[in-house]
């Protein structure tokens, strides 16, 4: 049964059919099972065979916005579905999460977010496209310990080292965490440009802002 969802969700985003993809978020969450399985065996199963048809030149870019606008829906529902806030004695881990500046990928951002929200932490959405700077602004203003980013295109990975000079000049370099995400973003990246947390998903990023905090 889980197989053939799974499968839906796959179709629907290659197929960008909206109807398709709710339907198979509706059939999963009837049955019971974690709304990030979906994602992770369906929905981004999908979008990344979407990704590499669009990378070797066999789909173009209407289409690729198409199936996007699918994934978008698709996740918001999942998002939704998570649990709200478990009382996990986390509210008091505040991040400041965004996607770099001149990057408009934001799904995974999203998925990051609502794994956060659901394991209690409090965060502060910048949305995309955002400066290093408006990140580091926002995380003294609300006392975040961590900045969590999330870069997709290999131009704007930059960005992310952008932030650790920034903060660097700032003197908030170790004061301030940062955690960098993303499709092209590695250990390696994450270890050149002086990060202090890398997370390759959603669930990573949850453990390593707990592991950030207990090591102080
Ligand atoms: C969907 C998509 C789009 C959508 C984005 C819609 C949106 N609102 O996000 C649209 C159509 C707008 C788009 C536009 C473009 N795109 Co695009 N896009 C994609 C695609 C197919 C999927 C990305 C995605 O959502 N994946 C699903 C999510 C769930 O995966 P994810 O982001 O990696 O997130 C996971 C982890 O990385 C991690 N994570 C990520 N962020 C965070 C944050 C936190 C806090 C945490 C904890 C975890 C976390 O957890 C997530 C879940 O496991 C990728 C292909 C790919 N394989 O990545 C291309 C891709 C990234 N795009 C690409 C390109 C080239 C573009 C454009 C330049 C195209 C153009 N000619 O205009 C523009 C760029 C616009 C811009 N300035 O940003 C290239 C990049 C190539 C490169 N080397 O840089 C790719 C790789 C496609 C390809 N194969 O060529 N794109």
């Amino acid at each position: 049964m889980s197989e053939a969802i799974y499968q839906k969700a796959i179709d629907a985003i290659m197929e960008a059919d909206q109807k398709l993809a709710l339907e198979a978020v509706r059939q999963h969450l009837d049955s019971g099972v974690d709304p990030m399985e979906l994602m992770n065996k369906g929905f981004i199963v999908g979008i990344s065979k979407v990704g590499d048809l669009f990378g070797s030149g066999k789909m173009f870019l209407p289409e690729l916005m198409l199936a996007a606008e699918v994934m978008q829906a698709a996740s918001q529902a999942l998002n939704q579905a998570m649990p709200a806030g478990r009382e996990s004695g986390y509210a008091h881990i505040h991040i400041t999460a965004a996607t770099v500046k001149g990057d408009i990928h934001d799904i995974g951002k999203g998925i990051g977010i609502a794994l956060f929200r659901a394991n209690g932490f409090t965060v502060h959405d910048l949305g995309r496209d955002v400066e290093a700077e408006v990140m580091i602004d926002d995380a003294v203003k609300n006392n975040s310990q961590i900045i969590a980013t999330s870069a997709l295109l290999t131009t704007t990975l930059s960005e992310q080292k952008k932030l650790e000079e920034t903060l660097k000049k700032a003197g908030l370099k170790g004061k301030i965490k940062t955690m960098v995400a993303g499709a092209p973003v590695t250990p390696r990246w994450a270890n050149r440009i002086g990060a202090d947390i890398y997370a390759e998903n959603a669930h990573e990023g949850v453990q390593g802002v707990i592991r950030a905090i207990k090591e102080g």
